[in-house]
């Protein structure tokens, strides 16, 4: 960040140190580009933030050809396929078989937020933790500015070139964006999951995705001494219903397999938290100078493991985007929204597929359960329609026209 007459100035300020804007920062950085990242929660909080932990190849390959891949290569665990219960039984998706090798990674996305913020500062990047305030002007000018106060109370402002909006679903870029030029596509799911990290080691060497008359279980892990599994609940469910035992108890429940001698491993409790599901699409992710990347143009439910894939990818796509328009060429800019809406309707599309297949929607009556234990039985009879699955779930290129 430079000073000039006193006044603050970057080439791109980005809002939110996410995956999204700490990757961003990065990428224009090896591009010899300078941004300032502002971030409403602490370092601490944003390192801790439990959430996904399925990458997919590219975006494996993402980290590994920008230089942040040294622990992800070391810890990182690469799985091969996932299971799918139902009816009382569990089987296996090999993908490697079925995509011609493609494999996803399991390393936690705190990590990747540690690793990202340990690079950012390693090499000068500027990111302000524990801000207020945020907001965004001038968006149609070519120097918009973001405003926001610092964590001892004074107030900045910062001119740009361009403004990044990485500030999540509930960030201020979006709504900045005036309402009569963006089109949303939503749907709310009605159920949630109550998500736990457990200090035990998996029951699984693989994850196990588990369709249940009680509802949806997933089976997942951070390495192989912590896991992380989830319940299907209501979406107006208080996590203080829910005490260790009657979530170890309701978990056994759900991935049982009588006769089998397999069992789930119990362990002490280390973070619990409940996450609404819900599919939304605002498009385009461009107005004038502000670009939004990851969850603040588009949310996922968790079923399909792609929200921070899609983030990851958008600002894959964002980097040389920007670094064209700062040379003055507006054709990638151009056309940044369309190079995303491809992959994330894609990506959309299958997260809906696997999640309306898995879950139990309340009230539904004996026909929707025959026909998701019919699309289930199809998924793992057919090679066809495992390969589907497959191809989607191991991830689509950063790219991915909307009519391909
Ligand atoms: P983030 O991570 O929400 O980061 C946005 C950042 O912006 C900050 N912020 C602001 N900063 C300054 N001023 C403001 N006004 C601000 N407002 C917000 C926030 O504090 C935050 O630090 O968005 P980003 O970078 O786009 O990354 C997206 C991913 O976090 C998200 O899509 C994934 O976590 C989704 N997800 C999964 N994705 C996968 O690819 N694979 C998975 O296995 C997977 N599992 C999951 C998930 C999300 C989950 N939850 C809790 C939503 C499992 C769960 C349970
Ligand atoms: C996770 O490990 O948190 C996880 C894995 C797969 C999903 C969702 C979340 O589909």
């Amino acid at each position: 960040m430079k000073r000039t007459n006193g006044a603050m100035r970057t080439q791109v300020g980005i809002v939110g140190a996410g995956p999204a804007g700490l990757l961003l920062s990065h990428l224009l950085a090896l591009r010899g580009i300078d941004s300032v990242v502002v971030e409403n929660r602490s370092r601490a909080y944003c390192e801790a933030r439990q959430r996904a932990g399925v990458l997919e190849d590219g975006s494996v390959r993402l980290l590994r050809e920008s230089g942040l891949s040294g622990r992800l290569d070391r810890e990182g665990l690469e799985h091969g396929g996932i299971y799918l219960q139902f009816d009382g039984e569990r089987h296996h998706l090999d993908f490697r078989a079925l995509t011609g090798g493609r494999t996803v990674t399991v390393y936690a996305q705190t990590e990747i937020v540690k690793d990202l913020i340990a690079q950012r500062l390693a090499d000068g990047g500027v990111v302000h933790f524990d801000v207020s305030d945020t907001a965004v002007d001038r968006l149609t000018s070519d120097r918009p500015v973001l405003r926001y106060t610092d964590a001892g109370g004074s107030k900045h402002e910062i001119t740009c070139d361009v403004i990044a909006g990485c500030d999540g679903f509930h960030g201020v870029c979006r709504p900045s964006i005036p309402a009569d030029l963006s089109t949303v596509r939503e749907r709310e799911y009605p159920y949630a999951w109550l998500g736990i990290l457990a200090d035990v080691p998996p029951s699984t060497d693989e994850l196990i995705y588990a369709h249940h008359r009680n509802g949806f279980a997933l089976h997942s892990l951070r390495s192989l001494t912590v896991s992380r599994l989830y319940l299907q609940v209501d979406p107006d469910e208080a996590v203080d219903n829910w005490p260790d035992q009657r979530i170890w108890d309701e978990l056994a429940r759900r991935f049982e397999l009588p006769g089998s001698g397999w069992e789930l491993r119990q362990g002490p409790v280390l973070d619990r938290g409940i996450t609404p599901m819900r599919s939304f699409v605002s498009a385009p992710m461009r107005y004038g100078r502000l670009f939004l990347a990851g969850d603040a143009a588009h949310i996922v439910p968790p079923t399909g493991a792609k929200g921070l894939n899609l983030a990851m990818a958008d600002v894959d796509v964002l980097a040389p985007t920007l670094e064209a328009l700062l040379k003055g060429d507006e054709r990638l800019a151009d056309s940044y929204s369309a190079a995303c809406l491809g992959r994330v309707w894609r990506a959309t599309h299958f997260s809906w597929w696997m999640t309306t297949m898995l879950h139990q929607t309340p009230g539904a009556d004996a026909m929707e359960a025959e026909l998701q234990l019919s699309q289930l039985r199809y998924v793992i009879s057919s090679r066809a329609a495992a390969t589907s699955l497959a191809e989607n779930y191991t991830g689509y290129p950063a790219r991915l026209a909307a009519a391909g």
